[in-house]
């Protein structure tokens, strides 16, 4: 009740009245005020006005249930929600959540992470408050082989997100979020956002999948270490976003883009549009496999997923998606 409450006063021009929040709801007038009281101690400011009702002036940038499901319009990505305040890792926990029987489409999504995972064991930098930590729960009906390719999927999902944030907020000038194959995606050449998927499987029956996606949204300043290669939505447009709201169009675009992808279970509908956000197309690039490093030209992904590299000596090799890494012959891009 509280996102549908939530949902009404935000869209609402004026104010909506006690009776009217009432009818559409179907609860009394007391659960309303219960609920209005709830939320005024979560930081919304809600004006009662006698004889006109409620008015919302104020929205706190939360990443709570409710404030998510408020802004979902989905049919299952995100439909069952779980917020923490801190939290290991969203990936752990929603592995957690898969053992305890949470269903597909279950995000995850925390406002702090005292062990963000990056690939191979590094980290994911994840202060309180600023940025988007979230992970999704899959039970889909594929092979194993084909889970990388959701690392793609989630990565034009949240590319298409981000530059509809973005383009909504009318700051001028702000270039456009790109991916960066296999799991990041660009903003000014610098990392706005990692992806990291996993997979829990027998050989040829997919128990569950985690991918999780961090975005920095309102970060100001970096860590000394990063400042350099990352970038926020924040330092890109000089104003911050609603996290609920990015996190909420990611999971409109990701059901879209799942959708796409389940039907022919490879990114053959879907490949046009990732290669027009691909930054590393047509550039030089460094592949780093492990104990083996090479350059090319990124020519652009097949429609499985792999990203097509031509060699110096004119041979074109497919790079798995797997624990490669890819960089710009003279930094990150
Ligand atoms: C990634 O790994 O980029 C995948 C990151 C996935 C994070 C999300 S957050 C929600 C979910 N829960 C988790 O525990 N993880 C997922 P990789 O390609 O290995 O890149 C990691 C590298 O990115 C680090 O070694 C740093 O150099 C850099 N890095 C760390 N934190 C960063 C940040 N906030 N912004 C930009 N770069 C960062």
């Amino acid at each position: 009740m509280k996102e549908k409450i939530l949902r009404i006063l935000r869209e609402a021009e004026d104010y909506v009245s006690g009776q009217e929040l009432c009818e559409q709801l179907g609860v009394s007038r007391t659960a309303v005020w219960k609920v209005i009281g709830q939320l005024k101690e979560e930081g919304y400011e809600i004006e009662g006005v006698k004889n006109r009702g409620y008015r919302i002036s104020f929205i706190p940038d939360i990443m709570t249930e409710a404030e998510i499901g408020s802004r979902l319009d989905t049919k299952v990505m995100g439909r069952c929600c779980v917020c923490y305040e801190e939290t290991d890792s969203t990936n752990t926990r929603a592995k957690r959540l898969a053992d305890e029987g949470k269903p597909h489409g279950t995000l995850v999504c925390a406002e702090t992470q005292t062990g963000g995972k990056g690939r191979r064991g590094r980290a994911w930098s994840s202060p309180p408050g600023e940025s988007v930590y979230m992970s999704l729960l899959l039970r889909p009906l594929i092979s194993p082989i084909h889970t990388s390719m959701l690392t793609l999927v989630m990565g034009l999902a949240a590319a298409r997100a981000c530059n509809e944030v973005l383009e909504r907020s009318l700051v001028e000038k702000v270039p456009k979020v790109m991916v960066k194959w296999p799991n990041d995606l660009v903003l000014e050449g610098r990392k706005l956002a990692g992806i990291l998927t996993e997979l829990s499987a027998e050989v040829d029956y997919i128990n569950h999948i985690v991918t999780g996606i961090g975005i920095n949204v309102n970060t100001k300043a970096f860590p000394k270490e990063l400042a350099a290669t990352a970038n926020s939505m924040y330092l890109a447009a000089g104003r911050p976003f609603s996290r609920a709201e990015l996190a909420a169009c990611c999971m409109k675009h990701f059901e879209a883009c799942y959708d796409t992808f389940l039907k022919t279970e490879d990114l053959g509908a879907l490949r046009e549009e990732y290669e027009s956000l691909l930054v590393n197309k047509g550039r030089q690039v460094q592949v780093l496999e492990p104990g083996h490093t090479y350059t090319g030209t990124a020519l652009g992904i097949k429609k499985t997923g792999e990203l097509l590299v031509e060699r110096e000596d004119g041979q074109v090799t497919a790079v798995y998606a797997g624990e490669v890494s890819v960089r710009g012959i003279y930094g990150y891009v």
